[in-house]
Protein backbone atom coordinates (compact mmCIF):
# COMPACT_ATOMS: atom_id res chain seq x y z
CA UNK A 1 0.00 0.00 0.00
CA UNK A 2 1.05 3.77 -0.44
CA UNK A 3 0.39 6.32 1.51
CA UNK A 4 0.97 10.23 0.85
CA UNK A 5 1.73 12.61 2.79
CA UNK A 6 3.15 15.85 3.39
CA UNK A 7 5.44 16.38 6.05
CA UNK A 8 3.58 19.41 7.99
CA UNK A 9 0.09 17.96 7.43
CA UNK A 10 -1.46 16.86 11.04
CA UNK A 11 -4.34 14.55 9.64
CA UNK A 12 -1.42 12.85 7.72
CA UNK A 13 0.56 12.57 11.17
CA UNK A 14 -2.41 10.90 12.89
CA UNK A 15 -2.41 7.83 10.39
CA UNK A 16 1.56 7.70 10.55
CA UNK A 17 1.41 7.97 13.58
CA UNK A 18 -1.23 5.10 13.93
CA UNK A 19 1.10 3.10 11.61
CA UNK A 20 3.84 2.79 13.69
CA UNK A 21 1.52 2.35 17.03
CA UNK A 22 -0.10 -0.53 14.67
CA UNK A 23 3.56 -2.17 13.40
CA UNK A 24 2.31 -1.88 9.96
CA UNK A 25 5.27 -0.25 8.41
CA UNK A 26 6.48 -3.26 6.41
CA UNK A 27 3.15 -2.99 4.80
CA UNK A 28 2.86 0.63 3.69
CA UNK A 29 4.96 3.02 1.68
CA UNK A 30 4.96 6.68 2.48
CA UNK A 31 5.12 8.81 -0.11
CA UNK A 32 5.46 12.98 -0.42
CA UNK A 33 3.03 14.51 -2.25
CA UNK A 34 3.07 17.90 -3.70
CA UNK A 35 0.03 19.39 -2.61
CA UNK A 36 -1.45 23.20 -3.48
CA UNK A 37 0.50 23.06 -6.58
CA UNK A 38 -0.82 24.25 -10.03
CA UNK A 39 -0.91 20.71 -12.18
CA UNK A 40 0.62 18.99 -9.44
CA UNK A 41 1.35 15.27 -11.02
CA UNK A 42 -0.26 14.48 -7.17
CA UNK A 43 -3.45 15.41 -8.85
CA UNK A 44 -3.96 12.59 -11.37
CA UNK A 45 -3.29 9.94 -7.87
CA UNK A 46 -5.84 11.84 -5.93
CA UNK A 47 -7.79 14.49 -7.44
CA UNK A 48 -8.74 16.31 -4.71
CA UNK A 49 -5.27 16.83 -4.19
CA UNK A 50 -5.56 16.34 -0.40
CA UNK A 51 -3.59 13.95 2.00
CA UNK A 52 -3.31 11.95 3.97
CA UNK A 53 -4.50 9.27 0.82
CA UNK A 54 -3.93 5.94 0.98
CA UNK A 55 -3.78 3.80 -1.99
CA UNK A 56 -4.43 -0.13 -0.82
CA UNK A 57 -3.07 -2.70 -2.66
CA UNK A 58 -5.92 -3.22 -4.89
CA UNK A 59 -4.96 0.46 -6.48
CA UNK A 60 -8.37 1.58 -4.87
CA UNK A 61 -8.07 4.83 -2.76
CA UNK A 62 -9.06 6.42 0.38
CA UNK A 63 -9.27 10.06 1.46
CA UNK A 64 -10.08 11.18 4.63
CA UNK A 65 -7.78 9.89 7.95
CA UNK A 66 -10.24 8.87 9.93
CA UNK A 67 -11.63 6.35 7.18
CA UNK A 68 -8.20 5.59 6.45
CA UNK A 69 -6.77 4.92 10.14
CA UNK A 70 -9.94 2.64 10.94
CA UNK A 71 -9.35 0.61 7.17
CA UNK A 72 -5.22 0.36 8.90
CA UNK A 73 -6.98 -0.65 12.01
CA UNK A 74 -9.06 -3.79 10.87
CA UNK A 75 -6.54 -4.95 8.89
CA UNK A 76 -5.25 -7.82 10.66
CA UNK A 77 -8.74 -8.67 12.47
CA UNK A 78 -7.39 -7.62 16.01
CA UNK A 79 -9.20 -3.67 15.86
CA UNK A 80 -7.94 -1.54 18.57
CA UNK A 81 -10.03 1.90 17.52
CA UNK A 82 -13.34 0.82 18.26
CA UNK A 83 -15.94 2.59 20.12
CA UNK A 84 -17.96 1.40 23.26
CA UNK A 85 -21.32 0.75 22.89
CA UNK A 86 -24.05 3.34 24.20
CA UNK A 87 -24.00 5.73 26.39
CA UNK A 88 -19.66 5.55 26.66
CA UNK A 89 -19.58 5.26 22.77
CA UNK A 90 -21.98 8.93 22.54
CA UNK A 91 -18.94 10.33 25.17
CA UNK A 92 -16.31 9.16 23.15
CA UNK A 93 -17.96 10.41 19.78
CA UNK A 94 -18.27 13.39 21.30
CA UNK A 95 -14.77 13.92 21.79
CA UNK A 96 -13.56 12.51 18.87
CA UNK A 97 -16.32 15.78 17.08
CA UNK A 98 -14.22 18.29 19.47
CA UNK A 99 -10.83 17.40 18.81
CA UNK A 100 -11.95 17.37 15.08
CA UNK A 101 -13.50 20.69 15.22
CA UNK A 102 -10.10 21.99 16.99
CA UNK A 103 -7.20 20.28 14.71
CA UNK A 104 -10.05 21.97 11.76
CA UNK A 105 -9.62 25.76 13.00
CA UNK A 106 -5.59 25.31 13.18
CA UNK A 107 -5.49 23.62 9.57
CA UNK A 108 -7.59 26.77 8.09
CA UNK A 109 -5.13 28.84 9.82
CA UNK A 110 -1.93 26.58 8.82
CA UNK A 111 -3.50 27.39 5.42
CA UNK A 112 -3.64 30.75 5.71
CA UNK A 113 0.08 31.14 7.00
CA UNK A 114 1.12 29.36 3.78
CA UNK A 115 -0.21 32.18 1.50
CA UNK A 116 2.49 34.60 0.44
CA UNK A 117 2.11 37.43 3.21
CA UNK A 118 -0.29 39.55 0.83
CA UNK A 119 -2.58 37.11 0.40
CA UNK A 120 -3.30 36.41 4.12
CA UNK A 121 -6.90 37.37 5.55
CA UNK A 122 -6.00 38.88 8.89
CA UNK A 123 -9.98 38.66 9.66
CA UNK A 124 -9.43 34.79 9.28
CA UNK A 125 -6.26 34.58 11.18
CA UNK A 126 -7.97 36.57 13.91
CA UNK A 127 -11.30 34.22 13.86
CA UNK A 128 -8.81 30.89 13.73
CA UNK A 129 -6.29 32.36 16.73
CA UNK A 130 -9.69 33.33 19.20
CA UNK A 131 -11.28 29.76 17.67
CA UNK A 132 -8.26 27.87 19.17
CA UNK A 133 -8.44 29.73 22.29
CA UNK A 134 -11.63 28.50 22.76
CA UNK A 135 -10.98 25.00 22.43
CA UNK A 136 -8.14 24.77 24.88
CA UNK A 137 -9.97 26.12 27.12
CA UNK A 138 -13.11 23.71 26.15
CA UNK A 139 -10.09 20.83 26.27
CA UNK A 140 -8.83 21.85 29.63
CA UNK A 141 -12.20 20.77 31.27
CA UNK A 142 -12.49 17.92 29.29
CA UNK A 143 -9.12 16.00 29.41
CA UNK A 144 -9.35 14.04 32.43
CA UNK A 145 -12.12 11.96 30.46
CA UNK A 146 -11.33 8.56 30.99
CA UNK A 147 -11.44 8.30 26.92
CA UNK A 148 -8.16 10.99 26.73
CA UNK A 149 -6.70 9.12 29.03
CA UNK A 150 -7.01 4.88 28.15
CA UNK A 151 -5.64 3.21 25.46
CA UNK A 152 -4.72 5.11 22.38
CA UNK A 153 -7.86 6.55 20.44
CA UNK A 154 -8.90 8.63 17.27
CA UNK A 155 -9.76 11.37 19.80
CA UNK A 156 -6.48 11.29 21.53
CA UNK A 157 -4.57 11.19 18.27
CA UNK A 158 -6.45 13.98 17.01
CA UNK A 159 -6.04 16.43 19.91
CA UNK A 160 -2.37 15.83 19.95
CA UNK A 161 -1.62 16.01 16.37
CA UNK A 162 -3.83 19.48 16.91
CA UNK A 163 -1.68 20.38 19.94
CA UNK A 164 1.69 19.76 18.10
CA UNK A 165 0.35 21.93 15.78
CA UNK A 166 2.37 24.49 18.38
CA UNK A 167 5.70 23.74 16.19
CA UNK A 168 4.80 24.59 13.19
CA UNK A 169 2.17 28.02 13.65
CA UNK A 170 4.25 30.04 16.94
CA UNK A 171 1.68 32.25 17.18
CA UNK A 172 -1.15 29.16 18.26
CA UNK A 173 -0.07 29.55 22.15
CA UNK A 174 -2.13 27.13 24.05
CA UNK A 175 -0.22 26.26 26.75
CA UNK A 176 -0.94 29.41 29.23
CA UNK A 177 -3.66 28.74 32.06
CA UNK A 178 -4.36 25.14 31.00
CA UNK A 179 -1.62 23.26 33.02
CA UNK A 180 -3.95 19.74 32.45
CA UNK A 181 -3.91 20.01 29.10
CA UNK A 182 -0.27 20.55 29.05
CA UNK A 183 0.51 17.69 31.66
CA UNK A 184 -1.69 15.20 29.37
CA UNK A 185 0.04 16.45 25.72
CA UNK A 186 3.37 16.34 27.53
CA UNK A 187 2.57 12.87 28.94
CA UNK A 188 1.08 11.80 24.94
CA UNK A 189 4.25 13.89 23.32
CA UNK A 190 6.46 11.07 24.58
CA UNK A 191 4.86 8.20 22.83
CA UNK A 192 7.82 6.83 20.33
CA UNK A 193 5.33 7.35 17.13
CA UNK A 194 4.24 10.84 18.05
CA UNK A 195 8.26 11.73 18.42
CA UNK A 196 8.78 9.94 14.87
CA UNK A 197 6.03 11.71 12.90
CA UNK A 198 6.92 15.36 14.08
CA UNK A 199 7.29 17.68 11.01
CA UNK A 200 10.90 17.80 9.59
CA UNK A 201 10.47 21.27 8.98
CA UNK A 202 8.43 24.29 10.41
CA UNK A 203 6.89 25.65 7.80
CA UNK A 204 4.03 24.84 5.42
N1 LIG B 1 -10.71 15.99 6.39
C1 LIG B 1 -9.43 15.65 5.81
C2 LIG B 1 -8.54 16.89 5.81
C3 LIG B 1 -7.31 16.70 4.96
C4 LIG B 1 -6.63 18.03 4.64
O1 LIG B 1 -7.23 19.10 4.68
N2 LIG B 1 -5.35 17.96 4.31
C5 LIG B 1 -4.60 19.15 3.94
C6 LIG B 1 -3.24 19.14 4.62
S1 LIG B 1 -3.34 19.46 6.33
C7 LIG B 1 -4.33 19.13 2.45
O2 LIG B 1 -4.12 18.08 1.89
N3 LIG B 1 -4.32 20.29 1.78
C8 LIG B 1 -3.99 20.40 0.41
C9 LIG B 1 -5.04 21.12 -0.38
O3 LIG B 1 -6.03 21.57 0.22
O4 LIG B 1 -4.91 21.24 -1.60
C10 LIG B 1 -8.82 14.49 6.59
O5 LIG B 1 -9.20 14.28 7.74
O6 LIG B 1 -7.99 13.75 6.04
Amino acid sequence: MKLYITDGSPYARMVRMFILEKGLQSRIDIELAQTRQTDSPYYAINPSGRVPYLVRDDGVGLEESVLILDYLDQLDGKPMLSLPEGAAGWKARRLEALARSFIDGLAVWSRENARAPNERSPTTIKHETARSLRMAEVWETLIDAPWMNGRLNVAQMTLACALGLEARNTNFQWRAGHPKLVKWFNAFSARPAFVATAAASSTH
